[in-house]
């Protein structure tokens, strides 16, 4: 019993089970998985190595891992309609790791989205492997509408000259012309990448364009809107499978993590249904809502919209920071992670914005009138910041509501 022999564990696991399920989660990056890929997740698979790709392992034993992973990479590839899929990364960082290495050297030149306007600390950022081993240039959004200027990418691609452009987003709340983007890398002879982590469930339901078919390289995880475990995933042309997946093995990565390509398989399977397709139009209506709520409670959003799972909240008419507004929320029962806005005067560690997504409370089942309520909590919240009395009865009231909804979907 881990109970009894490792209290501790135990204990930080009890509370984090009472956390999920008394609390409103609005992360767009965190998901609830179904009670069949927290399963496989935590089955024996996670006991087995399997270096290498089915039929070609270096270990024996493998007969079992080789269906899970056949059958993985197949459902992947009929789902996003894909050449190939390379499912062993253990993250969208290695994801994009193995893109990179697999047709760069270092000192490259690339292309991708400054983080402050939604871009992604792989994208090339200094203080990340992609920064210090590539040489890059930022495209932003525009200042005046806070969405992106294909022209002016196209402006910089030209006068860059990138071996690779890199586009997709952690925090960009508008449809993405992966079209154009492709067109403007085709037009300098550079790769194009597109990472999809955020928006992979709604590319799935028809919700967002797809990437594939137009960009060389499509990395995702599988944890975020596509509602699987934690990991990554590759999507490429053929005449990339090689290069791909031996840059992840023996590239990269050694072991895969068989129990949670079971649960990418499972995810995938999932994501097939009319139900998911039902689920994913279900977040971005709520999305909308949500922030058309804050809106009419004087929030400035950023590019003062959104078309998918997630938008930015500007809090400087708020006088407020990031980092207040997380701290704040948290203490009352609304999680939200703190997020830069575009040109963002102070710095990542405080921001004056923060991120807010609908993945996780769809798949509660939460619906548009529920949202209307968590506008009003937010906004009561803020307002009510220095009122300990006000602060500790809406803590009391969002517990209760969050409490009704189950933390484990079918
Ligand atoms: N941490 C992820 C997110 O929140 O978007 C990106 O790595």
């Amino acid at each position: 019993m881990l109970k009894k022999f490792d209290p501790e564990i135990y204990y930080a696991l009890k509370k984090e089970i009472e956390k999920q399920i008394k609390t409103i989660n609005l992360i767009p990056s965190e998901n609830i998985v179904s009670k069949n890929v927290l399963k496989v997740v935590g089955s024996v698979f996670t006991n087995k190595y399997a270096e290498g790709y089915p039929k070609k392992r270096y270990y024996g034993g493998c007969k079992y891992v080789d269906i899970v992973e056949e059958i993985a990479i197949e459902r992947a590839c009929k789902l996003f309609n894909s050449e190939h899929a390379n499912v062993q990364p253990h993250s969208g960082s290695q994801a994009n790791m193995a893109v990179y290495f697999s047709v760069l050297k270092p000192g490259d030149k690339i292309l991708a989205m400054d983080i402050s306007s939604g871009g992604h600390l792989t994208h090339g950022v200094k203080v990340n492997f992609s920064g210090m081993l590539y040489n890059t240039s930022f495209y932003f959004v525009d200042e005046e509408t806070e969405q992106i200027d294909y022209e002016k990418i196209r402006e910089i691609a030209e006068k860059e000259k990138p071996k690779m452009i890199i586009c997709g987003s952690s925090s960009y709340s508008r449809i993405i012309d992966f079209k154009k983007f492709s067109e403007i890398a085709k037009e300098v002879g550079a790769y194009l990448l597109a990472d999809v982590a955020h928006i992979a469930g709604l590319i799935v339901a028809g919700l967002h364009p797809s990437p594939v078919g137009l960009a060389e390289f499509v990395t995702s995880t599988t944890h975020k809107t596509l509602r699987g475990p934690r990991g990554g995933l590759i999507l490429c042309k053929k005449e990339f499978k090689e290069k791909i997946d031996n840059m992840i093995i023996p590239g990269i990565q050694g072991g895969p993590l068989v129990h949670v390509i079971a649960g990418k398989a499972v995810a995938f399977k999932e994501a097939m249904t009319e139900k998911f397709k039902n689920y994913q139009k279900q977040i971005v209506k709520n999305c909308n809502v949500l922030c058309n709520e804050l809106k009419k409670r004087g929030y400035r959003i950023v590019s003062n919209g959104t078309e998918t799972h997630l938008f930015v909240v500007d809090l400087r008419n708020k006088n407020i920071t990031g980092l207040l507004a997380q701290e704040l929320l948290e203490s009352v029962g609304i999680i939200v992670n703190r997020n830069l806005i575009p040109f963002d005067p102070l710095p990542p560690s405080v921001t004056s914005g923060i991120r807010i997504g609908t993945p996780c409370v769809t798949s509660r089942g939460m619906k548009e009138k529920d949202m209307v309520k968590i506008a009003e909590w937010i906004d009561e919240t803020i307002k009510n910041r220095n009122n300990e009395k006000i602060l500790k009865a809406l803590e009391r009231e969002i517990r209760r509501f969050a409490s009704e909804f189950p933390i484990y979907p079918e």
